[in-house]
């Protein structure tokens, strides 16, 4: 299903990419901490919350329908002190539903740093609805339909979108939430309620925990009253997604424009070199990717066609042999 046909409210919110060039100008009002310090604190914080919280797993296993239970955490403490905490869940004490995460190298570089540091960090991803299985999952690239509510790990809601289904561009918003809704499928629909409203059922219910290198890091977008250098967490229900997005329109799909295949499409630009400096446009965002007069769309043909592997990824032609298929390469005559 194609979702450009249908309405829904753009709403970007603060949940656009924290990128270090978006203003080098701009005084630098926090003091500058060292990615790999920062993320050393911000991991074993979120393991402290992941280990000292539960959530209400019991209201999911046997809920159905379109209006499935929204994520709670809760201490594990009280009424809740015998319960599975965040950390110990898994399939086995709790059919359907996991912890799982994902180990992502972030360069300081991506936050306008010049230290050449690079870190590992994790990304936690709680499912407790899986969606609706299908054959494909989204990734970074896609636009999905979703509905989110961030959170510092200190409980203080900084964010969330209205009860009606929200358009995303994944790859314009933090790495970690992208990332993280890649581990979840669709629900079924949409439906019309008849009031205007839509819905679907059985959508991918979860939440996602991230070190602030995979959210804001030092730069949170001003008045969204989040503090730098904070983890994050984004509860999502995620409705539906278009799979193989193109953003910029020019026959790649746009997770196929990560060209180093680090989970970011924002810090692949094949012409950042002879880009004007006020223009950076990465490559899922710009129709000539290599800045050689010729648009991508052109550049990708073979025999006149855009031709796919047997897995739907795009062939590129590589016309002088040099291994940088034509698209990306500005020095063919
Ligand atoms: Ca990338
Ligand atoms: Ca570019
Ligand atoms: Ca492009
Ligand atoms: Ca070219």
């Amino acid at each position: 299903m194609k979702l450009k046909g249908i309405w829904y409210a753009i709403v970007l919110l603060v949940l656009f990419s924290s990128c270090g060039d978006d203003d080098p100008d701009a005084p630098e009002a926090i003091p500058p901490r060292l990615l790999s310090e920062v993320s050393a604190e911000d991991e074993a914080e979120i393991m402290a919350f992941l280990s000292s919280h539960t959530f209400n797993y019991e209201d999911f296993q046997s809920a159905s329908g379109n209006d499935l239970p929204r994520i709670v955490f809760d201490t594990l403490a009280g009424e809740s002190a015998g319960k599975i905490s965040i950390l110990d869940i898994n399939s086995e004490n709790i059919p359907g539903m996991q912890l799982v995460t994902e180990t992502f190298t972030v360069a300081s570089s991506d936050f306008g740093r010049d230290d050449g540091e690079e870190v590992d960090l994790t990304l936690y991803i709680l499912i407790a609805r899986q969606g609706v299985v299908t054959d494909s999952m989204p990734t970074i690239g896609d636009n999905a339909v979703l509905r989110y509510e961030g959170q510092l790990l200190n409980g203080t809601l900084f964010d969330a979108s209205t009860a009606q289904p929200v358009l995303f561009n994944l790859s314009a918003v933090v790495k970690g939430f992208g990332n993280g809704v890649e581990y979840f499928q669709k629900g079924s629909g949409p439906s019309e309620n008849g009031d205007g409203t839509i819905s679907y059922t059985d959508y991918g219910v979860g939440a996602i925990f991230m070190p602030s290198g995979l959210g804001y890091f030092v730069s949170p977008p001003q008045g969204s009253g989040i503090p730098a250098y904070s983890s994050l967490i984004f509860k999502i229900d995620l409705f539906d997604y278009e799979p193989d997005t193109d953003f910029d329109g020019d026959g790649i799909p746009s997770i196929q424009e990560d060209i180093n295949n680090d989970g970011d499409l924002n810090n692949d630009n094949t012409d950042r070199e002879t880009e004007p400096f006020t223009v950076f446009l990465a490559n899922y965002n710009d129709t000539d990717d290599d800045g050689d007069g010729i648009p991508t769309r052109e550049e990708i043909l073979i025999d006149g066609e855009i031709q796919k592997d047997t897995n739907g990824l795009v062939l590129f032609p590589d016309t002088d042999g040099d291994g940088i298929p034509d698209h990306l390469d500005n020095d063919l005559e």
